[in-house]
């Protein structure tokens, strides 16, 4: 019989990972720490969402005297609230906020800057389906006090951390610290997450392509062709990719990785820089991939390599298998 070992908590394996860096102050594993409650709180949020028409409007007052806010804001500020206290963040920035997120002045300052999506699949919020938060985590470059613009607009090779987590049939928390991404599924029957996807990696090359085919009239020449190739049959496999598009990134993402492919948003006529964004979502999500064997990419340029000129830019965003990430490239450079 296997000896049973003990579970591995989040939190456990943020220590353990701590213990790696003896000379780590802790202030790193707070903030990890932290966010896990604040993803708990969220979490819970998402799970009551379908009861907003029981409960009350968003807008109106709930049984409870409470106002009810929208799913998004109120991630938004949860997440917030959550991490502004402890003495790790500088400053942070979200999608949902404008400008910078100062950490209150009562408040000691750290050396860490979060960026984030509080709830990105915004549209999917009320069809329940799978919707995520995002981080992003550098070191900041000012030497003290509230974290500036400079200190945000690293590029994202930088970072020191990223993560999600998805809200979906089961909420699940993924995280790389640089050493290999571990993936946590929620117990809300002990309200931990714990470990079940340890060293996830990518596949060299998938079976799915995830993009807004509604769109195909909108694209430059280069993808509709990329699109003619990916639906014609593969003499590898005798089959086409298959197309899986969730409209939630977060969750696109987390399936790609599991299963290989790849997601892309390109330029459009609607969306002539891409879509998504670079320091809320791209970043954080390419740095997931490539530590998990993968790649990201604009089209030209690694997305890790971008050099962010402002916090709210936009990116065209092809992420996934590494060989599925390459074909794409080659489309775009004229190469095929
Ligand atoms: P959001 O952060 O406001 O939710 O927007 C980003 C979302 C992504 O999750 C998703 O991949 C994309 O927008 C879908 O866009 P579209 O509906 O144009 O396909
Ligand atoms: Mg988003």
């Amino acid at each position: 019989m296997q000896q049973f070992k003990g579970f591995m908590t989040l939190s456990r394996h943020i220590m353990e990972q701590e213990r790696k860096y003896p000379k780590a102050t802790g202030e790193f594993s707070s903030l990890l720490s932290d966010l896990a409650v604040a993803a708990k709180i969220v979490g819970r949020s998402v799970n009551k969402a379908g009861l907003v028409d029981v409960i009350g409007f968003t807008g109106d007052e709930n049984i409870f005297g409470e106002e009810v806010k929208k799913l998004d804001i109120l991630a938004n500020e949860t997440i917030v609230r959550t991490l502004d206290h402890g003495g790790h963040l500088c400053v942070m920035a979200s999608e949902e906020s404008n400008g910078l997120i100062k950490i209150p002045p009562e408040h000691p300052k750290g050396n860490y800057v979060f960026l984030f999506d509080p709830l990105d699949g915004s549209s999917n919020i009320d069809v329940n389906v799978s919707i995520g938060t995002i981080f992003s985590i550098f070191r900041r470059i000012s030497k003290e006090g509230d974290g500036t613009l400079q200190d945000c607009l690293q590029p994202g090779f930088y970072q020191v951390a990223a993560g999600y987590v998805l809200y979906g049939s089961s909420s699940m928390f993924v995280y790389s610290t640089g050493q290999g991404v571990h993936g946590f599924t929620y117990d809300p029957g002990i309200g931990e997450f714990l470990l079940s996807n340890e060293n996830m990696t990518v596949p060299d090359r998938g079976k799915i392509f995830s993009m807004n085919t509604g769109y195909l009239n909108f694209w430059p020449d280069e993808i509709r062709r990329y699109y003619d190739y990916i639906t014609s049959v593969d003499p590898a496999t005798n089959r086409p990719y298959s197309l899986r598009y969730i409209g939630s990134l977060v969750a696109d993402f987390h399936r790609n990785l599991l299963y290989g492919g790849v997601f892309i948003y390109p330029p459009d006529k609607k969306h002539p820089n891409g879509k998504l964004r670079l320091m809320y979502e791209a970043n954080p999500l390419a740095f997931l991939v490539e530590k998990a064997g993968g790649a990201a990419s604009d089209g030209f340029t690694p997305i890790l390599q971008k050099q962010p000129v402002d916090i709210d830019q936009e990116t065209p965003l092809i992420i996934g298998s590494k060989e599925d990430v390459a074909v794409v490239e080659d489309f775009l450079r004229g190469k095929k």
